[in-house]
């Protein structure tokens, strides 16, 4: 596997391919506009000799959009089926043809490895999500993969399922990183989630699964999300959740998460 990563350099932000630095006009666009067969060479003609070390940024541009899809685990079903006033909508989108996918995130709103992310000061109960989430180019070829935090309100969802927009979208609310692991769509099939949430340097909830535990197909996400939209510029595609800690659990300010996606380790504290 071939990791992209983003720092934070004296000269602005720059990307780095397994350590080191590609040249200054590189940005992620421009490899997403490509087919997955034509990466390699094009990564190989723009990468240099200088080190890519630096402060890490989260590995996408300003502009590139993260969606996200929902209730693609059982565990995600069960979850919100119990939290919600209106269960049966998380059932019947469980088992329909057709998948959940909603708007995330502008890269701009991204925090990346280590930093903070938030819990919405008008909700009581807030949770991380790991998702493995797939970096998606304009051809709609699964190019790579991330870890990925859709950190969610809960109360406001469960309140209400309209009310997704505000449960989900708001400052501090999505984390990537810390790197992109370019790879093939093979290796997604079965790989590890963890999640652990650490108080006071203890772990208060740990959680697992597998993207094997995906009711569907990754490819059929992607399809769904490019059928009538395009990305010129490659866009994310956040998987689910299939780790919901259990119900007398919320996120606090200081907490820190960590999620660990084949061998991608995100780690955000909850800012204030
Ligand atoms: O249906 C609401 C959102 C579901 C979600 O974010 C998930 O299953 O991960
Ligand atoms: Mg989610």
């Amino acid at each position: 596997m071939t990791n992209l990563t983003k720092h934070d350099t004296p000269q602005g932000p720059r990307w780095a391919l397994d350590g080191r630095l590609l040249r200054e006009d590189f940005d992620l666009g421009r490899l997403l506009a490509l087919r997955v067969s034509q990466m390699a060479d094009f990564l190989g003609s723009v990468v240099t000799t200088e080190p890519g070390d630096g402060t890490p940024l989260a590995p996408i541009d300003a502009a590139t959009e993260v969606w996200a899809a929902g209730v693609t685990y059982l565990r995600s079903r069960e979850a919100r089926e119990a939290e919600s006033t209106v269960r049966d909508v998380y059932a019947k989108v469980y088992d329909a043809e057709r998948p959940e996918l909603f708007f995330k995130a502008t890269g701009w709103r991204v925090a990346g490895h280590g930093m903070p992310i938030r819990i919405r000061r008008d909700s009581r109960w807030n949770v991380p999500e790991p998702e493995l989430t797939l970096v998606v180019n304009a051809h709609g070829e699964i190019a790579g993969f991330c870890a990925g935090n859709d950190v969610s309100s809960r109360d406001i969802e469960g309140a209400n399922p309209l009310y997704l927009p505000q449960a989900k979208v708001y400052n501090g609310s999505c984390a990537l990183g810390p790197a992109i692991a370019l790879c093939g769509v093979e290796t997604l099939r079965d790989l590890p989630i963890d999640l652990s949430v650490l108080r006071d340097g203890r772990a208060i909830f740990s959680g697992a699964t597998r993207t094997s535990q995906l009711k569907r197909p990754l490819q059929e996400l992607v399809e769904y999300l490019v059928r009538e939209m395009d990305f010129p510029s490659g866009v994310f595609l956040m998987t689910g959740t299939g780790v919901v800690p259990p119900d007398d659990f919320s996120l606090a300010p200081g907490d820190v998460v960590r999620i660990t996606i084949g061998g991608l380790t995100l780690e955000n504290p909850v800012g204030p």
